[in-house]
């Protein structure tokens, strides 16, 4: 474009000189010839000196292109290279998190089972704590040799006070060839509501008394080698409940 412009400016110079010329008297014509080659020659220079600025200028340009083409691609490169360097990063933390999942899951399976063994071991603790340490009643038995005690009963936690919402079996088998007596020892619960029932089975058929309160219950005896009781509390009041001794005594 500018080159275009220059040589149309040139000619147009060119054009107007040569018109000049022919206005002269052709007495001066040979000065003038001359003054007028030397005028052309600086003109052709300026011309030329023009051209190569132009020339200049266009390898200029051209340059110029070139460096934003470079700066483009470089420019490209360094998105495509960013980009890359962000897919990898995504795809490293997406398996980290993964990683810290699988950890977490496994954890957490961990722990529940863990609680669940707590659980298991209190809850045997809690089995023990009510368990009357047998060996050392041996001797309460008031025996004339056709009874021999058995075990001792009671109301868990007992001398302590039984929970709320009990709901607790006790099955007694003396053996093949006895019957089972009962001789409760202590008695304190809330009447009509913390009971005590015993059945003259192995469950809880043949109902022989149900107690609660202050009375201390008669001895029972069975008919069988079982007796199965059972004893329940509601969601208040609490006493320090029962403890009972089970003989084995001869049929007759
Ligand atoms: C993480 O693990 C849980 C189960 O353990 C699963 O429900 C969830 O979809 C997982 N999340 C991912 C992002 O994997
Ligand atoms: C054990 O059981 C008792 C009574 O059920 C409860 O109060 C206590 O919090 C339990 N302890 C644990 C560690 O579960
Ligand atoms: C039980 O009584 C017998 C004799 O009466 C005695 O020899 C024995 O040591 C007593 N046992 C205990 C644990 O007190
Ligand atoms: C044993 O007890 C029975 C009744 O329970 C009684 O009849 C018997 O006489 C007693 N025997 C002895 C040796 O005390
Ligand atoms: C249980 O009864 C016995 C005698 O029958 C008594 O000496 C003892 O103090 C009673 N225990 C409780 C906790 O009431
Ligand atoms: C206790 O016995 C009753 C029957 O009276 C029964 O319904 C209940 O399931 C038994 N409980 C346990 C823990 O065995
Ligand atoms: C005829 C004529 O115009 N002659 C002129 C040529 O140029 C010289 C100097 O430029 C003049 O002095 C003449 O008169």
């Amino acid at each position: 474009m500018q080159l275009v412009l220059v040589i149309f400016f040139v000619s147009c110079y060119c054009t107007k000189y040569v018109s000049g010329v022919t206005t002269q008297s052709s007495e001066n014509v040979t000065v003038k010839e001359k003054d007028t080659i030397e005028e052309v020659n600086v003109i052709k220079n300026n011309y030329h000196e023009l051209l190569k600025r132009v020339i200049n200028n266009e390898i200029e340009i051209v340059d110029l292109k070139n460096q934003k083409q470079y700066l483009k691609n470089d420019l490209e490169n360094t998105k495509r290279y960013m980009t890359c360097q962000m897919e990898d990063i995504k795809d490293f933390t997406e398996e980290k998190y993964n990683n810290l999942n699988e950890t977490k899951a496994a954890l957490m399976k961990t722990m529940i089972s863990f609680s669940q063994s707590l659980k298991l071991l209190n809850e045997t603790m809690q089995e023990l704590s009510y368990r009357q340490p047998e060996k050392c009643e041996e001797n309460k038995t008031e025996c004339n040799c056709t009874e021999s005690f058995h075990e001792t009963i009671a109301s868990p936690g007992y001398p302590l006070e039984y929970s709320n919402n009990l709901a607790k079996n006790w099955s007694i088998d003396v053996g093949s060839g006895y019957r089972v007596e009962l001789q409760f020892t202590n008695f304190t619960t809330e009447l009509k509501y913390d009971v005590v029932m015993v059945y003259d089975a192995v469950d809880a058929t043949d109902l022989m008394g149900s107690f609660s309160g202050d009375d201390l219950p008669p001895p029972m005896i069975s008919t069988g080698r079982y007796m199965f009781l059972t004893f329940t509390s509601d969601n208040n009041v609490q006493y320090t409940g029962f403890s009972a001794n089970v003989y084995k005594i001869t049929s007759t």
